[in-house]
């Protein structure tokens, strides 16, 4: 029935977890569905560290999606929490997508991913959608036969192809999901566009700059640490940040020569800040090595990071 203010039917509210492997664009499809961004995106893999819940209004439906990290066999202490924070992510949702780089073929990866969402314990009859992304880079021919083939592995309730980067069929897979969430209140005001705190956000805006601009194992030894907002009479927002790193070779790397390096990621960081803000920001960005950092439990709480033993 179309909705109208006189009519505007029954309200709809759900979660849904997006689900992966690192880099299958997770990430990117959830800002996509938002319509504005909320989570960092780059070419690395294991760019996302904690959960985060976009909000997209589709109708009269409140979408709750939520952005895991990526999927992958853990070593260090930090890949562990980011690992727990997707299946945490998975468990305490009313509907799964696992999304698929269809670019990448069929990965040895992808279908265990698959194996172990069928046997995840606590699912039970949860649904979960098979979303094949990245359609822009495959020829349609050799989509059928991944969807096929990962259908073997997991009778899926829904298989949907999209792009998150073009935006085809995302907004098919927003009206879907909107259909598809339970009836109920939603849990935010409409006008939210995700769960995260300001000033984790502004450091992840950061952060994602380590990621395009830093090389090698860098950027995974590295995070942003939130210290200080601040408004100026004129309405501008001084933001005041730290980038810690493990090692005093990695902060010379960090810093560059003169401090050309760490001016790069502020300015870029800046200007996004300054776009998702709309208003001007100064930016201090200070960097510190602070070996061990990814073990240290106060490090996590002022990262927002739920710490693992
Ligand atoms: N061509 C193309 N590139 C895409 C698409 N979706 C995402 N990407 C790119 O894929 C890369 C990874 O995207 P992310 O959204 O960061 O992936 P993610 O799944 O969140 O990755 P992690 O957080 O590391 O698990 C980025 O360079 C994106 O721009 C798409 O539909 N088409
Ligand atoms: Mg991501």
């Amino acid at each position: 029935m179309p909705t109208s203010p006189e009519n505007p039917g029954p309200t709809r509210c759900g979660v849904v977890a997006l689900a992966g492997a690192p880099n299958a664009g997770k990430s990117t499809l959830v800002n996509a569905l938002v319509g504005t961004k909320v989570a960092i995106v780059s070419p690395r893999a294991q760019t996302t560290r904690r959960r985060l819940t976009g909000i997209a209004m589709v109708g009269t439906a409140q979408l709750l999606l939520v952005d895991t990290p990526g999927i992958f066999t853990p070593r260090r202490r930090l890949d562990r929490a980011m690992v727990g924070e997707a299946w945490e992510g998975i468990g305490d949702s009313d509907l799964v997508l696992l999304v698929v780089d269809a670019a990448r073929g069929p990965a040895p990866e992808v279908e265990s991913l698959a194996d172990a969402l069928a046997a995840a314990p606590g699912l039970g009859r949860r649904p979960i959608w098979l979303v094949l992304n990245k359609i822009d880079l495959v020829p349609r021919a050799q989509l059928l036969p991944l969807a096929a083939r990962l259908n073997n592995r997991l009778a899926f309730r829904e298989t949907l192809m999209v792009s998150a980067a073009t935006g085809d069929g995302v907004f098919d897979l927003g009206q879907r999901l909107a259909e598809a969430v339970p009836e109920g209140p939603w849990l935010f005001p409409e006008d939210r566009v995700s769960d995260a705190v300001t000033s984790l956000f502004l450091a992840e805006l950061t952060r994602e700059q380590l990621y395009l601009q830093l090389r090698e194992e860098l950027p995974h030894a590295a995070a942003v640490e939130p210290e200080r907002i601040a408004e100026r009479p004129d309405g501008a927002l001084e933001v005041h940040q730290r980038i810690l790193v493990d090692r005093e070779s990695q902060k010379a790397i960090v810093v560059g020569r003169g401090g050309s390096r760490v001016k790069a990621i502020g300015a870029a960081a800046r200007r996004e800040m300054e776009q998702a803000m709309a208003t001007r920001v100064h930016l201090f960005l200070t960097v510190k090595a602070r070996p061990g950092w990814a073990d240290d439990r106060h490090v996590w709480r002022d990262l927002g990071m739920v710490w693992v033993d």
